[in-house]
């Protein structure tokens, strides 16, 4: 029972719009389901900027943050919660530093773009921003499967 609690840890991965105009949906979706990651939530939406502003209430005070809205609301999204043990940390790892020059390549990132302001993906930065943005964009609408899968990726 201890030693599940940490594989349901969730984090909220978000395909900005663009990622989804340039085409790396899957890229996204295929680097964490290969790392053993599961997928529990998914949608393509077109966020509100009213919601937009809630995910990102904690910036309104920036300078970038009207042309954050703007981007963010430029085309949908790819909304996703992904599920496993230590998630959300491996989730920021695999997305690589925030602006995409300092992005190690082999990081989604550093693989993919060059302006911190079209830098094509989101990650939760902390276990309780995780559950909180899951939240935000499911509701209590994410499945939980990893009892399915457990001796398939972890001991
Ligand atoms: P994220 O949530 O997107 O993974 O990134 P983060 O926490 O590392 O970065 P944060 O400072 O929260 O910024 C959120 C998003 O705002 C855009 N940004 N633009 N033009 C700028 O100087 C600037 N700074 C940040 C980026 O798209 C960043 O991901």
């Amino acid at each position: 029972e201890v030693k599940m609690s940490g594989q349901k840890e969730v984090t909220f991965i978000m395909v900005k719009p663009d990622g989804v105009q340039r085409g790396l949906v899957g890229e996204i979706i295929k680097r964490f389901e290969s790392r053993g990651f599961q997928l529990v939530g998914c949608k393509m939406m077109s966020p509100s900027k009213e919601h937009l502003e809630k995910h990102y209430a904690d910036l309104k005070s920036k300078s970038f943050f009207p042309g954050l809205i703007k981007y963010m609301s430029s085309g949908p999204v790819v909304a996703m919660a992904w599920q496993g043990k230590s998630v959300v940390k491996t989730g920021r790892a695999m997305l690589g530093a925030t602006n995409p020059l300092e992005s190690n390549p082999g990081t989604i990132r550093g693989d993919f773009c060059i302006d911190i302001g079209r830098n094509i993906c989101h990650g939760s930065d902390s276990v309780e921003s995780g559950k909180h943005e899951v939240e935000l964009w499911f509701g209590e609408k994410t499945e939980d499967y990893s009892l399915c899968t457990e001796s398939m990726i972890y001991e």
